[in-house]
């Protein structure tokens, strides 16, 4: 699939306007077409229906943040990519490009202030022409910006009324911004916590989070959601007053039903089973959705998938679970990236995430479950792991290129990026100094 297809001149370099031919010049070649063939007979022999199932993965989609379209960087500094979007309408052609080329992804995840429209009707215009919805809001209590008082000492949580009221007005605001672009959501993320033993009141703190809260579930439409989200640690070492999803649900519980818990996936300790996290938010219908990334030792926002795969597929095993035995439905859950970009280009690492989570997803659908759960009933040890290990270690590249070619995106989304010269032609235009908004 090695062709080189240059931009002609009429051929506008602009990222929205990557046209069908050139998408279509890159399909499927002859190995597609023989590993597909062979795969599909596999998995009819194993009693599964390839059409669902290439249904299924093109319909599956995973909502893009709009601050991860930029360089991101350490503390120890940030090396700038090039041809980053100046605005918020660059962020969503960036994201417009992305949808062309993978169809993984509808919708974008706004963060405010970062990302506020100046023209609200306008913005909403161009999302609908490059076929774009918005998905959850997010507020940004956690850095200071302008405004009259300081986060520095927290948030929602703070010790003083009038930093609480204005960080809940903040949170208000975007629910507003949301509601003038169709969002349904907003999530929280609360940097809220302290560095030193001592310097907060662990029940006081907790208690005026809730309070906060309760104000801001208060102020949404009935038809939205608010998703609540964990951390461990950072920006506070010592005590976060959200750090885990139990903590995260008990206070949704007490907002009321359309609260619930948003799990990231760098936001654990190390070794966190996070999958049954997942299970037990399920079970118990608190779980609102995804922040998909990866990491290693902490929330190092690496590439969905780059580090910890096997985990990723016991996770969507968990979510499938849920089709065939009644827990929490698979539509009210919320699916997004979260994910920052040090030494890769954002479009690129953004294509991989998105064919990371298809894959972990595609995998997952082929587990027997039936058979699992005979093994898990009759104590078949052995048997239960030969049953997930089967589906994982199948190679289902083909069925996800099959579903994304189906829908008109292209056979292999990352080629076409890299032989259309995206990057080469955004810096021509929007020049190797620009910044985009965003962490
Ligand atoms: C915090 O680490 C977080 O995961 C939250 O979702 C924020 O909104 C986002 O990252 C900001 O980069
Ligand atoms: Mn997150």
């Amino acid at each position: 699939m090695n062709k080189v297809l240059p931009m002609t001149k009429t051929e506008n370099p602009q990222l929205m306007n990557i046209t069908k031919s050139q998408i279509q010049a890159f399909e499927g070649d002859e190995f597609h077409k023989r590993s597909l063939e062979l795969l599909s007979e596999k998995l009819v022999k194993s009693g599964l229906n390839v059409s669902n199932l290439i249904a299924k993965i093109a319909a599956f989609q995973i909502a893009v943040p709009s601050w991860a379209l930029g360089a991101g960087g350490t503390r120890f500094g940030r090396f700038s990519i090039g041809g980053e979007p100046r605005n918020l309408e660059e962020k969503l052609e960036d994201i417009g490009l992305l949808a062309q080329l993978t169809k993984k992804t509808e919708a974008v995840s706004l963060h405010i202030p970062w990302d506020i429209p100046e023209d609200y009707m306008q913005i909403k215009a161009k999302a609908e022409s490059l076929g774009l919805k918005f998905d959850a809001m997010n507020s940004n209590t956690f850095q200071d910006y302008g405004q009259k008082e300081s986060y520095k000492m927290g948030s929602l949580g703070n010790a003083s009324k009038s930093i609480r009221d204005q960080a809940i007005a903040h949170n208000v605001e975007v629910i507003r911004i949301g509601e003038k672009i169709g969002s349904k959501a907003l999530t929280v993320w609360l940097a809220d916590g302290s560095n030193f033993p001592g310097q907060a009141h662990f029940r006081n703190s907790l208690q005026w989070t809730i309070d906060s809260l309760k104000k801001i579930y208060r102020e949404m439409p009935s038809d939205w959601k608010l998703l609540l989200e964990y951390k461990p640690y950072e920006p506070n070492f010592y005590h976060t007053i959200i750090p885990d999803w139990g903590t995260s649900s008990l206070i949704c519980r007490q907002l009321g039903d359309r609260a619930k818990v948003l799990v990231d996936l760098g936001h654990h300790l190390p070794n966190t089973n996070i999958e049954q996290i997942v299970a037990t938010l399920m079970h118990q219908n608190q779980l609102a959705g995804f922040h998909f990334n990866d990491s290693k030792y902490g929330d190092d926002d690496l590439t969905t998938g780059s580090i910890k795969p096997y985990q990723l597929f016991l996770i969507f095993c968990e979510l499938i679970s849920g089709d065939t035995d009644g827990a929490q439905a698979r539509d009210s859950i919320s699916w997004m990236i979260d994910a920052s970009h040090n030494v890769k280009d954002p479009l690129e690492d953004l294509i991989q995430a998105l064919e990371a989570i298809a894959i972990a997803y595609a995998k997952a659908l082929l587990v027997d479950r039936s058979k699992l759960e005979e093994a898990q009933n009759s104590g078949d040890v052995a048997g239960a792991q030969e049953i997930l290990q089967a589906a994982f270690q199948t190679d289902v590249r083909s069925l996800v290129a099959e579903a994304r070619m189906q829908s008109g995106g292209a056979a292999d989304p990352l080629e076409v990026y890299r032989s259309l010269k995206v990057r080469e032609n955004l810096i021509k235009e929007r020049g190797t100094g620009s910044k985009a908004t965003g962490m």
